[in-house]
């Protein structure tokens, strides 16, 4: 069974560079993985692609040909892709029942939010047996002012509704989050959503007074759905990664997939029969496969720490620990030179012996 991300998120938001990393971080852990290249204006892919859809269609030609903008050259393209589905699933079936497909689509949020074409291809591909989840990248920058915050959940929320799959927001670039100033409240306040009305006073004091009561209605129409909540992401944080990667996994199911060497245990009829105190406990797979997260950035607090309140400290931590490794490397190296020097000196000497 195929499973998979629909990437999604305004443009700039990191989906490009968040895939390249997702195909470094699984190749390193040896987990099955291929990317797909959805967005037609994508010329410069950082990673290496499974499928491009600049294959079947490109921003350019439609442009040329009729005499489109670029935004609505991308709804072209993507009604296009619609249309011609059969040409992806043609290569989909190719990467096999086992394949993880990451796919990277364009930035225009109106595809994920409003139009309705990338809601048919997800149909699509579930109908294909994919199990997906979204995974909707937000510039963390957003955070650090209270309107743009508002917009975001807005955003958020709206393409939660859109896409009706399992749904993980994603505030991309935390690493950078530092250099904005000092946020409001704390991190788990936003990744959280808590109580929303702490932000009237900032929200009024920036609009004009007849805004106030429009603030207030986004304020409860995004309480009133308590949907909204976002995940951290530092791209090349390798605790970052594993720990969206976690929540990914539970939102798929993929936390469920034994590894592809583990062994069955042997199920036998005495098994079968036996005491429930000396089956095996399948409950147990299922509560820890689903237990809260553990780990090193798996807690906002921790990430809070990371990036916001002890940024420098861990930043020279990990430029010493990096700097160790880099010179345990090249001891090795250094050694392993020296060990095939006397090697071949050794059988050199014998040979001339002989
Ligand atoms: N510091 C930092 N920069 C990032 C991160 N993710 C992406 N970027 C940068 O953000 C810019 C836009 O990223 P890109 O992947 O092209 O965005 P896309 O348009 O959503 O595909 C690039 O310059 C990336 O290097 C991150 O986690 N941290
Ligand atoms: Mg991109």
């Amino acid at each position: 069974m195929p499973f998979g991300e629909i990437v999604c998120g305004s443009p700039g938001s990191g989906k490009s560079t968040y895939c390249y990393g997702k195909y470094q971080l699984f190749t390193a852990l040896k987990r099955p993985i291929s990317v797909v290249n959805l967005d037609p204006a994508n010329d410069a892919l950082p990673y290496p692609c499974a499928i491009d859809i600049s294959s079947l269609i490109t921003l350019q030609d439609v442009m040329d040909q009729h005499g489109l903008g670029p935004n609505g050259g991308m709804l072209y393209c993507m009604e296009y892709l619609e249309a011609n589905f059969d040409w992806l699933e043609e290569r989909l079936q190719e990467l096999g029942d086992d394949a993880y497909v990451l796919f990277d689509l364009p930035g225009q949020v109106e595809l994920s939010t409003n139009h309705e074409s990338v809601k048919h291809i997800v149909e699509k591909l579930t109908k294909l047996s994919f199990r997906l989840a979204a995974v909707h990248l937000c510039d963390a920058h957003y955070i650090t002012d209270a309107s743009k915050y508002v917009s975001v959940l807005l955003l958020s929320l709206r393409a939660m509704l859109q896409l009706e799959l399992p749904h993980i927001n994603v505030l991309s670039k935390i690493d950078l989050i530092s250099q904005y100033g000092d946020l409001e409240f704390n991190l788990d306040f936003y990744t959280e959503v808590q109580d929303l009305s702490y932000l009237e006073n900032t929200l009024n004091a920036a609009l004009p007074p007849r805004f106030a009561a429009l603030n207030m209605a986004m304020i409860s129409l995004v309480e009133d759905f308590g949907l909204v909540g976002f995940e951290t992401l530092a791209v090349e944080d390798k605790n970052s990664m594993l720990n969206l990667t976690h929540v990914i996994d539970r939102a798929t199911g993929y936390v469920f997939v034994p590894p592809a060497d583990s062994n069955q245990p042997p199920e036998t009829i005495e098994q079968h029969n036996a005491a429930p105190a000396v089956r095996p406990n399948t409950y147990a797979l299922f509560s820890s496969a689903a237990a809260p997260l553990k780990g090193p950035g798996s807690d906002v607090r921790d990430v809070q720490e990371r990036w916001i309140d002890s940024k420098e400290e861990y930043d020279a931590f990990e430029k010493r620990e990096w700097r160790k490794e880099g010179e345990m490397v090249r001891d090795e190296a250094a050694r392993a030179g020296k060990i095939r020097e006397r090697k071949a000196k050794g059988s050199s000497d014998t040979d001339m012996e002989l």
